[in-house]
């Protein structure tokens, strides 16, 4: 996992290392950067973004299934699709087979790939050049379906348009189905915070850039294919999944079927809560980095957290039904797991075989929620699950905390923008006030006119009536062991969702929780899925999922799950259930998902 490290530099010089920064730091493994031409260091006053031809929103009727197409036009659309504020900087026919994605035995099929920009400006505080930058790949044999992929992180470069399906390891891609894909920079040409100095940049990750691509990507489909989609989804994981709850909220016009993994709904809140841990893990740590800070990972040492995972599982396995490695009934675990008595407590020194008190103590309150000293909940609850020994719960709780949520936290979060006047990485945590500072990412002030809390979050998230009135469906899954964006913050979101939806909101959303799955993949659990499908049955055909086949990637995967217990089989399947079900086993196999059933 790349860490962005930004250096420690006054605002003034900050601003001028903008462009070397930019260039220096790689990307976070999805995909190459938004290609920018050399020779636009010459750009206008910005112009007022021109919004596209807004085609009418598709009107659903109710199992009516997408028709397949054929591709009419690939090398001449930047002719015929010409729109105000769009520039189309390459069109070219993609043979079938000439890309491929790794994990997925078969070719991508023949494509025509349509790279290029929409609203380009420069920005007023910072000089940057932004524009949405973004790739389109529309199959020559066409589903009839349109799939935007809303992609991770803080997004900033354009990852390969083949649209993810879901889970780790994934076999197939919504390309490889026939969709026609769009993938974009969310606005802004670099995976580092500092465009968050950009006001509009900031709206543009938050929302915009959903709300500009979309009827432009629908004027392409009609004009390469002859009409436009039948149906349109959109999907992502982590802020792909934020992308995805803002879009049921704000988009849910333009979109039938929306999947949201490991949603990062509330992402200002969770990077708080990064910052909040960091505060605490360096009361427990051991060791100093070569640097001189403190080492995080020395907090909690691997065979600590191993032992934690450990007592979870000693008093929650079984609450499920069968004892395999498989925490499926959180809520019950709430209450049946104590870190207090249930992990043994250090009477010497920390051997992994026990935590010290203060280990507990900073250990129960990460899991508890960030808190101000006030006491009052600065983000959700964290559940205790078998999968906190995951590589990836260590990665996000001790390494992104302070290498990603920081740069976060003070460029796009905060307002005014914190980051410019303060040191970056650890320090910058360890200096945040969680009363003077958190709440700036409630606040609005001068050219930075909605809060950080207002653009990158889904309004009204427990109504979507538009979602819900036009037939809309929202699938959302969850894993149990995400360090990063909690579970129980999804769960709860989907429990107002209930509460406001007459006490039932399975006809138009459902939420699958993955046991053991950290952020978006990994961890000791079954973590292929394929959700596309799915979905895709749920809003044309009205089959409204009622479990989803997860397969464990053990030895002979696809792409393995190092992480797959050695007791478990390599190929062990699951049933994610609809919350607040949960599988429970009632066969006699218990590596076979046809051994359980949703209860
Ligand atoms: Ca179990």
């Amino acid at each position: 996992m790349a860490r962005i490290e930004l250096p420690a530099l006054a605002p003034a010089a900050f601003l001028l290392s903008a462009a070397t920064l930019l260039a220096g730091c790689g990307g976070g493994g999805s995909g190459g950067f938004l290609p920018v031409a050399s020779g636009t260091s010459t750009p206008a006053a910005t112009p007022a973004p021109a919004a596209p031809a807004q085609p009418p929103a598709s009107v659903p009727v109710a199992s009516t299934q997408a028709q397949p197409g054929k591709l009419l036009s690939c090398e001449d659309l930047a002719a015929k699709a010409a729109l105000a504020g769009t520039v189309y900087t390459s069109v070219t026919a993609v043979a079938a087979g000439a890309l491929t994605v790794a994990g997925v035995s078969a070719p991508v099929p023949a494509h025509c790939l349509v790279k290029g920009k929409m609203n380009e400006r420069t920005g007023p505080v910072d000089g940057q050049t932004y524009a949405i930058g973004f790739e389109f790949r529309l199959p020559v044999d066409w589903n009839g379906r349109f799939f935007y992929q809303a992609n991770g992180g803080l997004d900033g470069s354009v990852a390969t348009a083949t649209g993810g399906i879901g889970g780790g390891g994934p076999r197939s891609t919504a390309l490889h189905m026939g969709f026609a894909v769009i993938s974009s920079d969310a606005g802004h040409p670099s995976p580092t915070p500092s465009f968050g100095l950009d006001p509009q940049a900031r709206l543009d990750y938050g929302y915009n850039a959903v709300a500009q691509l979309t009827p432009m990507a629908k004027n392409l489909i009609a004009k390469a294919y002859g009409r436009g989609p039948d149906r349109s989804y959109l999907g992502g994981c982590s802020n792909g999944g934020r992308h995805a709850m803002v879009a049921a909220s704000r988009f849910a016009d333009q979109y039938d079927g929306i999947l949201a993994g490991d949603p990062g709904f509330n992402l200002p809140q969770a990077a708080v809560a990064q910052l909040y841990g960091v505060q605490q893990y360096v009361t427990v740590t051991t060791a100093n980095t070569p640097a001189g800070k403190p080492d995080l990972q020395t907090a909690f040492t691997q065979a600590e957290l191993n032992l934690v995972a450990k007592a979870v599982a000693t008093r929650c396995d079984a609450l499920d039904g069968l004892v395999d490695g498989i925490v499926a009934d959180v809520p019950k675990c709430r209450t049946a797991f104590s870190l207090a008595a249930d992990v043994p407590s250090c009477s010497g020194t920390r051997d992994g075989s026990c935590l010290t008190d203060t280990q507990k103590t900073v250990l129960a309150k990460v899991f508890a929620g960030a808190r101000d000293s006030a006491g009052s909940s600065l983000y959700s609850s964290f559940p205790f699950d078998a999968g906190i020994n995951g590589a990836n719960w260590r990665a996000w709780k001790f390494a992104n905390s302070q290498a990603l949520d920081t740069g976060a936290v003070g460029f796009v979060f905060s307002t005014l923008p914190l980051g410019p006047s303060r040191p970056s990485g650890i320090d910058f945590a360890l200096a945040f006030s969680m009363d003077a500072d958190a709440p700036s990412i409630y606040a609005a002030s001068g050219i930075y006119t909605q809060s950080a809390m207002s653009f990158m979050t889904p309004p009204n998230p427990t109504r979507l009536a538009t979602l819900r009135e036009r037939g809309s469906k929202l699938l959302v899954y969850h894993g149990t062991s995400d360090p990063v964006f909690s579970s129980d913050d999804t769960a709860n979101w989907y429990e107002g969702l209930r509460a406001d939806n007459g006490g039932d909101a399975t006809s138009f959303a459902r939420y699958f929780p993955v046991p053991g799955m950290n952020h978006c993949a990994g961890g000791p659990t079954t973590d292929q899925f394929d959700m596309l499908t799915p979905l895709v049955a749920w809003v044309e055909q009205g089959k409204a999922p009622d479990s989803i086949l997860a397969t464990a990637r053990g030895a002979g995967a696809n792409v393995v799950n190092t992480e797959i217990p050695a007791s478990w089989s390599a190929t062990r399947t699951r049933p994610l259930c609809p919350f607040p079900k949960v599988a429970t086993y009632t066969g006699s196999n218990p590596e076979d998902a046809a051994s359980f059933s949703c209860k």
